[in-house]
């Protein structure tokens, strides 16, 4: 019997399920190192946590890590139903919600190591979380792309710690009561580009879509397709970095001007940035609320033990 000691949050709705304890050493070196060793051998301890029945499409997994600079509070490593993630702005928040739930963390300034590079994260007085994020740029602008089925889009492709391809001329409609079709039509945006041998810099896989509509609250309404084909509740931060990239890039976003980026589900993230160099680096505030602190219990007698894999 093992035991694997986990806090669950949701940041906007958006679920991550931080694990504390449980997981096997995977060895010295580098978080990207790391990183590069568990989808092998260790993937089982992510399809255990992320996969039914513990886990569902929607969660996203946070590994509690030991720090890899000396200045940082911890490390991590996002993952989630169907692989790993370089960053997660949501996870990130309710990584600091569930560490400060857990006396393991104070208000503050802390520092965070990831595969993808260092962030910052601050933890406010009222229980919100701005996380500084890695440097995110838009890599190209208004790219074509033929969707079977439903014809030509245009979206620029941007670095937000994911690579992200985002629409704005998609013809859909934002509503929550709309998610099936939105996710029929962004998987099949996701399979095109994949098909057209479209991607990121030096080959980055563009495993994230993100529509915008207009929002009578905020500036922007997104909806956001994830690697495992899941939407996020939230406005998803790494997509809320990429589209700071891309207004920063058309003039249309001053350095440290507020931007209020809403979900499908109606939560908000609050974000701006600076400009640093020819990228520039996203701030984002939210929130996370916990609920559940628990253990899962893999017994080898179980035939579902690890997950029931596709
Ligand atoms: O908030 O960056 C994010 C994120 C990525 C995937 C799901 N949420």
């Amino acid at each position: 019997m093992k035991r694997i000691q986990v806090i669950d949050s949701h940041t906007g709705g958006e679920p991550t399920r931080l694990v504390l304890e449980g997981f096997p050493d995977f060895g010295a070196g580098t978080l990207r190192k790391k990183l590069e060793r568990m989808p092998g051998e260790h993937d089982r301890w992510r399809t255990a946590c992320m996969l039914e029945p513990r886990g569902h499409d929607v969660l996203v997994g946070a590994l509690l890590c030991e720090p890899e600079t000396p200045e940082a509070t911890c490390g991590v490593i996002f993952f989630n139903n169907s692989g790993y993630l370089g960053m997660c702005g949501h996870g990130t928040i309710g990584l600091v919600a569930s560490l400060a739930h857990h006396g393991r963390l104070a208000s503050g300034l802390h520092r965070i190591d990831t595969p993808v590079g260092p962030i910052e994260a601050r933890l406010h007085e009222d229980g919100s979380v701005t996380v500084r994020n890695v440097p995110a740029y838009r890599y190209r602008k208004a790219v074509p792309l033929e969707v079977p089925g439903h014809g030509r889009v245009h979206g620029d492709i941007a670095w937000g710690g994911n690579w992200f391809f985002l629409v704005s001329d998609h013809g859909q409609r934002l509503e929550l009561d709309n998610t099936d079709a939105l996710t029929e039509f962004t998987w099949a945006i996701r399979q095109a580009l994949e098909a057209q041998g479209i991607t990121g810099e030096e080959g980055g896989e563009i495993d994230h879509i993100e529509l915008f509509a207009d929002d009578p609250d905020a500036d922007s309404r997104n909806f956001v397709l994830c690697p495992g084909k899941a939407y996020d509740r939230s406005p998803c931060g790494t997509g809320t970095s990429a589209k700071l990239a891309c207004l920063a890039a058309d003039g249309k976003l001053a350095p440290g001007q507020a931007w209020r980026q809403a979900s499908i589900t109606g939560s908000e993230f609050v974000a701006h940035y600076e400009p640093e160099g020819e990228r520039i680096r996203p701030y984002l505030r939210g929130r996370a609320h916990i609920s559940a602190e628990a253990s899962l219990i893999i017994d080898e007698t179980d035939p579902f033990a690890w997950g029931i894999a596709a």
